[in-house]
């Protein structure tokens, strides 16, 4: 087959690169991006980079050139031909621009070169790399204290960049890491160290082979992680039991068309995919996780006075973990009332989900946003934790539990030391390596860093790529915060609204992406490095050539400005710039997991970090996995907003459109919706409640107490099968609507998927 982009000639050292993910060089080189598609399926190339989309991992073996849509998305998105130039930006202000949507902002593609804000003509102009990395390093070193700086991270950042990151910011002086994750997965990470020692994940892609049930609960991989859709149908092609817990329902979980089956394509036809679906409602999975581990005691007890063998794991349990009795009492003392009232499902539907969780031998347990973005978050993964640890689901082979990550190395970045709260041996080590006294005051997170930006306690943002004023809570207040600022520094491949709230001293500094060829000073090709979902580490290299010249790696760009801010007399910047391998070898030396790093990284598909969870070697305070015993909420958002009356749930989650705050088009093809995203899903009766019809527009109206009025307008009613009282529609639009002020409990994770609001008709405007 013939390659229409010339691969990088990589040394044999460097042969057999992890496998190429999901979309490919074909595409990119034909920028056509549907046609390409065909050739996409037959190819397999060795080299190459990840997928900058999602986490999903990639299989052991046979050919991991699978066909994804919203891979091929995220690479042509970055992969474009229009670029952003100084000629842009001299043409617009930085006022007129924050009028344009994010859609348009990053439609104009690639920045091009490094820019300064100028206040004077309210324009960004070009900058000089050294010019920029003096101002910066000048204004971190005359604010009064280093935890007035926040070094924010968004999970694309490869291991390699998050590392040379928070060694800048510790040597610097601050833990002040907010991180996407703290929007995102930290509700699960905090559950799973208390639970099992870790924060991760227990299973590899393997796994999903071997499971006899896969609960999914809270996702939507259709959309978000459509390779796993493809590894859910085959597990259900060959019998094993798919149960999805989603308030709404999700057509891409209900039946899937395999892209990589000509056939099914060529016919329109697809498989299903759940076996069993259940609507609670939202916040609900915790009480229906509940009510299954009721069905299971019930099950065991019945199984004593038949003289049968207990349901339950006797032998993990009294060997592996602690806690089960505690939980038991608890969940016996929780009435089938308060769990079908609080989830919304019926005990009859319940049980059926614990006959099916008791069938099975292997059980896998995977959730995503629908989980983690409540209140209660960390109580409800604690409470699927324990359910799955009943019958010793974990640490075997085709049984575990699987939060499903976002951003394609946010895991990665954690697991390198972005951490506001770093454990004391990171710091112990980065201390005895480096030699210099690391910080040990805990930092800010994301709400804590906006909180600090608006007391005005915190002076300096320094973004390591996302967007932060579009991603997080209260749009408004955030633009707020960060305009405020002595300096704003966003590094990024793409124009988005964060840039355009700049800081006395800004700049907008331009790197090169996933899909680019990285160069050192001397022309040798650079690979960096990921970690999926799995804990599987592997190699990422770029084929494509930059978008500009003037373009500087992530890493480079760090290392520029912490030679200019802490010098270079303790890590020399330039030369871990020059050469990738030694910031592999520091980390080998500082993070545990990382022997030999630099030649297990270059083995086909890298390697595992240790994940001793999956051994059943729990490090925890007390070496077993733990059962938590907490009551259920005493009311969630939905039951809350029944009392009150006139209040709705209001859950803000992805189009099959967007990359998080990147919109690449305005259709939601699953969901029936076409060319807008200005829309409102809602329960029929409650429409006909309202006296609305389908496309009648709305405004939502915010009713969390907190004094601050939220208004989202003029937004179009669709019917959708979901639950009565709750509503769903696209962040980031809806972030307006998101207050600060509501965030999860131990997660401070902004509340995204339980937000309180009520409909306006617009007459009643008038
Ligand atoms: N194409 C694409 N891929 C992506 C992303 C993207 O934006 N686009 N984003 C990436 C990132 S950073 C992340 S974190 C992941 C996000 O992946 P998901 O978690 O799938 O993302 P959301 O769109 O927020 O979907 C949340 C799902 O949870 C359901 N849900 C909402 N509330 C509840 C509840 O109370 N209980 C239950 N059981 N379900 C509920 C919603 O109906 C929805 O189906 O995807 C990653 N991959
Ligand atoms: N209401 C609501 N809010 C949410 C969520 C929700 O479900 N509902 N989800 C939350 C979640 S799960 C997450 S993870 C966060 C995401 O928050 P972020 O990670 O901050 O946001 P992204 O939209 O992923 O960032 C997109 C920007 O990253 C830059 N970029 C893209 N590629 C690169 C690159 O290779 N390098 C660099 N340096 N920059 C790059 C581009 O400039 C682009 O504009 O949002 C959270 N916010
Ligand atoms: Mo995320």
């Amino acid at each position: 087959m013939d390659h229409p982009v010339a691969s990088p000639k990589r040394s044999s050292a460097a042969g057999g690169w992890g496998a190429l993910k999901s979309c490919g060089k074909h595409l990119l080189s034909s920028r056509a991006p549907l046609s390409g598609a065909r050739a996409m399926l037959k190819a397999n190339q060795p080299d190459g980079f990840d997928c900058p989309g999602c986490a999903w991992g990639d299989p052991a073996h046979g050919s991991s050139f699978e066909f994804c849509e919203n891979g091929v998305k995220a690479v042509s998105w970055e992969a474009t031909d229009k670029r952003t130039p100084p000629k842009f930006f001299a043409k617009h202000t930085v006022s007129e621009l924050r009028g344009w949507t994010d859609y348009a902002l990053e439609g104009e593609g690639r920045l091009t070169h490094p820019m300064r804000y100028d206040a004077g003509s309210d324009r960004y102009l070009p900058v000089s790399w050294d010019d920029a990395f003096a101002e910066i390093g000048a204004t971190l070193r005359g604010l009064d204290s280093p935890y007035r700086a926040e070094f924010y991270t968004s999970g694309r950042a490869s291991n390699e960049a998050a590392y040379i990151y928070q060694l800048f910011a510790r040597l610097y002086g601050t833990n002040n890491f907010p991180d996407c994750s703290n929007m995102c997965h930290e509700a699960s990470g905090i559950a799973l160290q208390a639970a099992i020692g870790i924060g991760k994940g227990t299973v590899l892609l393997e796994d999903f082979e071997k499971a006899d049930a896969i609960f999914v609960v809270g996702q939507n991989p259709g959309t978000n992680h459509p390779r796993m859709l493809g590894d859910l149908r085959k597990a259900a092609t060959r019998g094993a039991r798919v149960v999805v817990f989603n308030p709404v329902r999700e057509r891409g979980l209900e039946r899937f068309a395999d892209p990589q089956n000509t056939v099914e394509m060529l016919r329109g036809a697809s498989a299903p995919v759940a076996s069993h679906y259940y609507q609670p409602r939202p916040g609900g999975d915790m009480a229906a996780f509940r009510g299954i581990a009721k069905a299971v005691f019930a099950a065991d007890d019945a199984a004593r006075a038949a003289g049968r063998p207990s349901v339950l794991d006797r032998a993990f349990l009294s060997h592996h973990a602690e806690g089960h009795e505690v939980y038991r009492a608890v969940v016996e003392a929780t009435s089938w009332e308060a769990i079908e009232d609080q989830s919304g499902l019926s005990r009859a539907d319940i049980e059926v989900a614990a006959d099916v969780y008791l069938g099975a031998d292997k059980v896998i347990c995977t959730w995503a946003m629908g989980v983690t973005q409540h209140k209660h978050s960390v109580a409800t993964i604690r409470e699927m934790t324990n359910v799955m640890l009943l019958r010793g689901n974990i640490g075997r082979p085709g049984a575990g539990l699987c939060p499903v990550r976002g951003h394609s190395n946010v895991q990665g970045d954690r697991t390198v030391g972005i951490n506001e709260k770093p454990p004391a041996a990171l710091l112990d080590a980065l201390e005895r390596e480096i030699g210099f006294v690391a910080p040990r005051k805990h930092g800010h997170n994301v709400i804590g860093a906006i909180g600090a930006m608006l007391d005005g306690s915190s002076k300096a943002f320094i973004g390591l790529g996302g967007n932060f004023a579009r991603a997080t809570p209260d749009t408004a207040l955030v633009a707020k915060a960060l305009a405020s600022c002595e300096l704003t520094v966003h590094i990024a491949t793409k124009l988005n609204h964060s840039h355009l709230v700049p800081g006395r001293v800004a700049y907008l500094l331009p790197c090169i992406g996933r899909t680019e060829i990285d160069r050192n000073s001397k022309g040798k090709i650079q690979i960096v490095t990921v970690e999926d979902s799995m804990s599987m580490v592997h190699g990422s290299g770029g084929i494509n050539k930059p978008a500009s010249p003037e373009l500087r790696s992530e890493i480079a760009i760090i290392a520029g400005m912490a030679a200019a801010t802490v010098g270079s007399d303790k890590v020399d910047w330039a030369a871990l710039a020059d050469d990738y391998d030694g910031i592999r070898a520091l980390i080998e030396r500082t993070i545990p997991g990382f022997a030999g790093y630099n030649a297990r990284v270059r083995r086909p598909r890298g390697f595992m970090l240790r994940n001793l969870a999956a051994e059943r070697n729990f490090e925890t305070v007390n070496g077993k996995a733990n059962f938590s015993a907490d009551a259920l909420p005493e009311a969630t958002e939905h039951q809350q907003a029944r009392a009150m009356g006139d209040t709705f749930v209001l859950q803000t989650f992805r189009s099959h459109d967007q990359y998080n705050t990147t919109v690449y088009g305005l259709d939601d093809r699953y969901r029936g919706v076409y060319g807008e995203r200005q829309v409102l899903f809602a329960h029929p009766d409650d429409l006909a409640e309202i006296r609305a019809v389908a496309g009648d527009r709305v405004d939502i109206v915010g009713t969390h107490d907190d004094g601050v009025v939220r208004v989202a307008e003029g937004f179009r009613l669709v019917p959708f099968d979901m639950p009565r009282g709750s509503l769903a529609g696209y962040y980031p639009e809806l972030n307006v609507l998101v207050p600060l002020s509501s965030f999860g409990k131990e997660s401070d994770t902004p509340t995204s998927k339980s937000v309180m609001v009520s409909i306006r008709r617009p007459a009643q405007a008038a």
